[in-house]
């Protein structure tokens, strides 16, 4: 495939280079007090807008420049040799999917067509909830807890770093920042009432069912 030039390529739908930060679903206080403007204003504003600016620059010039996120972290998963542009890619594809993860209106009991598959599942709700904060707080350094699909079952992984489902062959449903720069303004080392509390009171079960529907 031919290199497309940058500025031609930003009319490709999925495959805008240079890629943009993609708006946060809501505003920067809007999860407060559980995770606060202050946090959401580095993490969103400073981490991840750094994976998007270092992509570009890592990209530009290359034949990853044409591509989808998507279809750069796939081309990239592997490959010792090009870790960086893979880390940055999925990183933020991951926080991007973090935000939607949760919401103001989050927690709660998961709609009924999502409720039955994790009873099916984990037995129940908490049993889920529970699995998903012992992956949380297990993971040792930086790295995410995700709810995912293995074809039409429900488990629970963690990956490290930039690691993402998507590269095991795994559907993911939702997911938890466990990287400290995720809670650490606002809770510091007690990660598990961080994981805890956004499991009651942030986790976005509409978004999990709608990913599970697609
Ligand atoms: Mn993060």
């Amino acid at each position: 495939m031919s290199k497309l030039d940058a500025s031609n390529s930003s009319t490709v739908p999925g495959a805008a280079s240079p890629l943009v930060l993609p708006p946060l679903p809501y505003a920067e206080n809007a999860l407060e007090p559980i995770i606060t403007a202050k946090t959401m204003s580095f993490h969103y504003g400073k981490h991840h807008k750094a994976y998007v600016d270092n992509l570009n620059k890592l990209i530009a010039g290359t034949e990853y420049a044409a591509l989808s996120l998507e279809k750069i972290i796939t081309s990239t998963a592997g490959k010792p040799e090009k870790a960086a542009i893979f880390n940055n890619a999925a990183q933020n594809w991951n926080h991007t999917f973090y935000w939607k993860s949760m919401s103001p209106k989050g927690g709660g009991e998961p709609p009924a067509a999502l409720k039955s598959k994790i009873e099916a599942a984990f037995g129940s709700v908490d049993a889920c909830k529970k699995e998903l904060a012992s992956m949380a707080v297990s993971q040792f350094g930086s790295g995410w807890a995700w709810l995912v699909l293995e074809g039409d079952k429900l488990k629970v992984v963690k990956t490290a770093n930039a690691d993402m489902p998507m590269s095991m062959g795994l559907k993911p449903l939702l997911v938890i920042d466990v990287w400290e720069h995720a809670y650490y303004l606002d809770y510091q080392n007690r990660r598990a009432d961080y994981v805890n509390i956004v499991l009651d009171k942030l986790i976005n079960w509409e978004f999990a069912l709608q990913n599970a529907s697609e």
